[in-house]
């Protein structure tokens, strides 16, 4: 009996139907995308990425393709392609994506991007590294939310087609993770880098060392991590980052155009190291460790040699690990130094960390002191004489009302985490404000950011972190990025609801609000 079509027939109608497959239409104005970019026009139609998809650098611009392979292991899981990355003389040519650095683009800005999808192509450009790196988490959001599964799921993989140029209002988009109330590893620290970059946040601040731990090693200053690092609140086992660990974070979030900036809390916090060496107690005797959550009652001496010494020690250890332009000097609730010895203090380390090459930053209590108008004062609570004060010094503002963008402040009466000392923060507050009316007397031009603090007094476990940060996050990140005049919670909220399975595919532990329309 004949057969009415051969093997090779059969496989070319198959081939001639995939590729003459129409694509579905899409429209990109209905994704839900946070931060919601500054423009955006739809096209009606769509991109599909196959498992025959390659990216596509240009020759001369090699430096792309590890931002091209991140995009390449990120879909990987989800989809099973094995995407290549080519670096070919004419990208714009080829089907597929196409990665540019394009050095007309300058009024993107280092991390500004443009997106043109069309059925044969997927073009992101920008003017800097750090534009594409942020685009990419654009094309995240623009595929199904199973694209973020670790298992492979069915297609197919379309983006809905369009262009998009995006930039954000505000150059530092920042979240602070203390490491010290409860220790976290060197795994949980990347996985939270991780999710602050999928909002395109661009700065990691660390609070490495407290009352109740020491987080750093510091070599000429061996027991700060040997005993000081040895407990945590509640007095169970915590730990240390070597400095080869902590190179390791700092490079991590490097590659993913996040700077990492350390702190260390001086000179009130500093029980740790109080335990650790007596010589730096004024009455020359070692304090016992502390595993209790009050504030307020540890100081250095600012009055002794040995202080300066210490320090100027640890800023220069910590320095020549921090590619990043700024150390953070802590300066908050130093209830136990006395006014003039504060000012004193904060005026010698602002020497001491600039003598090392780098940029101050403190809690705006630091405003007291005499600061350089390169200084940077992060404003946390209610007192906003501290802001104003920096400001008089022209000093610049990133913002983290407690009551806002604190992300530990629980979010109700009935939340088993957190605390409530600001109040409570639902999902609603922590996102209807804006950084430049926050405080009376404070305008744009004096602010560069916003940072969300997560301190960790209640928090143990990576999944007590997710809860507490999202599904806040996300919206502190649209805050700083996004400039849309229709900005509402009205009209967020319903993108934020359908974020759902995304952050069920990125498997993060959400507080399910009820103030959010989830929808799957
Ligand atoms: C205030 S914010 C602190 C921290 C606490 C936090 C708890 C700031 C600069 N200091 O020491 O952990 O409240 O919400």
């Amino acid at each position: 009996m004949n057969r009415l079509f051969n093997l090779s027939q059969v496989l070319l109608f198959a081939v001639l139907l995939f590729s003459c497959k129409t694509p579905t239409p899409k429209d990109l104005s209905k994704e839900n995308l946070i931060p919601k970019p500054a423009s955006l026009v739809a096209t009606g139609s769509s991109f599909e990425w196959t498992e025959k998809t390659n990216i596509y650098v240009s020759v001369g611009q090699e430096e792309l393709k590890a931002i091209a392979k991140y995009l390449a292991d990120f879909i990987a899981p989800a989809t099973g392609f094995n995407t290549e990355v080519n670096a070919v003389k004419n990208p714009n040519s080829k089907k597929g994506i196409v990665l540019l650095l394009n050095r007309e683009l300058t009024a993107l800005g280092d991390e500004g991007y443009q997106l043109n999808i069309t059925e044969k192509r997927v073009v992101l450009e920008a003017y800097q590294l750090a534009g594409l790196f942020r685009g990419l988490q654009t094309i995240r959001q623009l595929f199904p939310a199973r694209i973020e599964s670790k298992d492979l799921q069915a297609g197919p993989w379309e983006l809905a087609s369009g262009t998009i140029e995006d930039k954000p209002e505000y150059g530092y988009r920042g979240a602070m993770l203390d490491v010290v109330r409860h220790f976290f590893d060197v795994a949980d620290v990347k996985r939270f880098i991780d999710l602050i970059a999928a909002y395109k946040m661009n700065v990691l601040h660390l609070h490495l060392t407290d009352d109740q731990g020491w987080r750093i090693e510091i070599k000429a200053w061996p027991n700060l991590t040997k005993h000081g690092g040895s407990t945590q609140v509640d007095g169970g086992k915590a730990g240390f980052y070597t400095q080869a660990e902590y190179s390791e974070i700092v490079k991590y979030a490097l590659e993913r155009y996040i700077t990492v900036i350390p702190e260390i809390d001086m000179p009130g916090h500093t029980n740790a190291a109080l335990a650790s060496y007596a010589e730096l107690n004024a009455d020359g005797k070692a304090r016992d460790l502390y595993t209790g959550t009050d504030v307020g009652f540890s100081t250095l001496d600012a009055n002794k040699e040995i202080t300066y010494k210490f320090i100027d020690d640890v800023i220069g250890e910590l320095a020549a690990i921090t590619p990043g332009e700024y150390i953070h000097i802590g300066g908050d609730e130093s209830n136990a130094t006395k006014r003039k010895d504060y000012i004193s203090f904060v005026n010698r380390v602002q020497d001491i960390v600039n003598a090392h090459g780098k940029k101050m930053m403190g809690w705006a209590d630091i405003s007291a002191a005499n600061l350089k108008d390169n200084t940077i004062a992060q404003f946390w609570h209610t007192r906003t004489k501290t802001a104003l004060d920096a400001v008089k010094q022209n000093v610049k503002i990133i913002m983290s009302p407690a009551k806002r963008a604190y992300m530990d402040i629980q979010y109700d009466s009935l939340c088993h985490l957190g605390l409530h000392w600001a109040g409570y923060t639902e999902v609603d507050d922590a996102y209807d404000w804006t950084l430049e009316s926050n405080v009376k007397g404070i305008s744009k031009k004096d602010i560069i950011g916003i940072e969300a603090p997560l301190w960790t007094e209640t928090v143990e476990t990576i999944d007590d972190i997710e809860y507490l940060v999202f599904p806040r996050l996300p919206g502190y990140a649209e805050l700083a990025w996004s400039n849309h005049p229709d900005k509402s919670w009205v009209e967020y909220k319903i993108r934020l609801g359908k974020q759902k399975s995304r952050f069920e595919h990125m498997g993060i532990n959400y507080y399910p609000s009820a103030l959010v329309p989830w929808e799957d």
